[in-house]
């Protein structure tokens, strides 16, 4: 059973089983056209053969077109032509393989959308690409973007290590409109000509109408550019928070997978993306610095550093429910990366020795108080810790002494009024500085 969301999570009805949830609302179905196993699968095939005929192609290439290098000084030339302006015979030949190379290459090599590319600039105007989003070729470029993903995702460390200058963004929760406004003003050149780094903190579906929408979002730049963007799990990449149809109804992502592709097909789709939520990061440190995750940090264990348990944590982790081989320990330490919270200043008391205690959303989920996040940082010598995890209608908050700070990346579907805003950080060197998106409601929006 997950901890409530507060303040709205009814804790007695906490106890939905997921998979009862999915039967429920399986007849919300219109079964439109979507993908199938056999569909995914054709496509698996159908990619192998390529590159297969693709690996052909240049090995046939190297073996009749041996390009000729010779050493002048220090540098490598290519010789086509002779310094006389005479093409000699072997020279000739030079000629006629670069010919023959440049007309393989243009065949194998003709300009043609990416998936990445393909989705990004669909999703920049979705109301224009109704069809599509609707239809099998998306759930196939999204299951495609998985397939990618987890690739990228299971090479990276469970504790990243990343660079300034970085944009930190806390919960999307399906709100495509704010990830737009962030695009048009954080990365309005596209991620590759963008400087930088972004980090997303986690919470991308659930809630918000569009989750299926921002997944693909984040997922097309990751693939696009690995190195610029990194995507930290948070406790709604979930299978028992995501499926929970009872309680988040058509915000469910579950529910917004059945509703668009159909009961079976929808089912399937979800459970593809959940097996690359399985192998998110859990967590980053900026500039050996800033330690940044989605809920808070995990209770110490025993002889063993915190971000040491977290690396430990194995690449592919379902935790809640777990796998069964999953060490209870590490799931433990898992969970509490993305449910904690920083204690109230009125429940500091009741915190443990170690400055750690019960959180009022229930079930497992913990606070940490001051003194475990001073303990945290003098251990790790770090200065800042920043998580997301809970709302605020100021998108962003300050607690236990300046250290942590809070940031939350959508401004909708959590009850803060038209008022509400949503912010992002920039850690740039030494500084944080908070770039907020101000209501409509609230005046013009501005970047400040
Ligand atoms: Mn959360």
């Amino acid at each position: 059973m997950p901890p409530v969301e507060q303040p709205e999570g009814p804790m007695e009805t906490a106890a939905a089983a997921p998979k009862e949830a999915t039967a429920q609302s399986a007849s919300t179905a219109a079964a439109p056209a979507g993908p199938t196993l056999s569909d995914y699968e054709a496509l698996k095939r159908e990619n192998a053969a390529l590159r297969s005929e693709l690996t052909r192609l240049q090995e046939g290439t190297k073996r009749k077109h041996k390009v000729v290098k010779t050493t002048l000084g220090s540098k490598m030339s290519h010789h086509v032509v002779s310094h006389q302006g005479k093409i000699s015979r072997r020279h000739m030949r030079g000629t006629a393989s670069s010919m023959a190379s440049a007309e393989i290459l243009a065949g194998l090599f003709t300009p043609r959308e990416t998936v990445p590319e393909r989705l990004l600039e669909r999703l920049d105007d979705p109301s224009s690409h109704v069809a599509y989003f609707r239809g099998k070729q998306f759930a196939l470029d999204l299951m495609s973007l998985c397939e990618q993903g987890q690739e990228l995702f299971e090479k990276e460390s469970r504790c990243l290590h990343i660079q300034s200058p970085c944009h930190v963004f806390g919960d999307i929760h399906g709100n495509l409109d704010d990830l737009h406004f962030f695009g048009e003003n954080v990365w309005s050149k596209g991620i590759r000509l963008t400087p930088g780094r972004l980090l997303f903190l986690g919470d991308y579906v659930d809630r918000g109408m569009f989750s299926l929408e921002c997944v693909a979002y984040l997922l097309a730049m990751k693939v696009l550019a690995p190195a610029k963007v990194f995507l930290l799990r948070g406790n709604h990449e979930l299978r028992d928070v995501n499926s929970w149809e009872d309680y988040y109804g058509e915000g469910s992502f579950l529910t917004q997978c059945k509703d668009r592709f159909g009961a079976e097909r929808g089912a399937y789709l979800w459970e593809v993306v959940n097996q690359l939520f399985d192998r998110l990061p859990l967590a980053a440190v900026i500039d050996h610095d800033i330690f940044c995750i989605h809920g808070g940090i995990p209770r110490p264990r025993p002889g063993l550093g915190q971000i040491e348990s977290i690396q430990r944590v194995p690449v592919a982790a379902a935790v809640s429910p777990p796998y069964p081989c999953e060490d209870p320990d590490l799931t433990r330490v898992a969970y509490e990366c993305l449910w904690s919270d920083p204690a109230k200043a009125a429940d500091e008391a009741h915190m443990d020795a170690r400055g750690y205690g019960a959180n009022p959303r229930g079930s497992t989920a913990q606070c940490f108080g001051r003194a475990a996040v001073e303990d945290f940082l003098a251990e790790h010598d770090m200065s800042y810790i920043i998580r997301a995890h809970e709302k605020t209608a100021e998108g962003i908050t300050v607690s236990k002494g300046g250290r942590v700070l809070t940031v939350f990346s959508t401004s909708k579907d959590h009850h803060l009024g038209d008022g509400a805003m949503s912010a992002c950080l920039l850690v740039d060197d030494a500084r944080i500085e908070v770039i907020t998106k101000v209501s409509a409601a609230a005046g013009a929006e501005r970047c400040c």
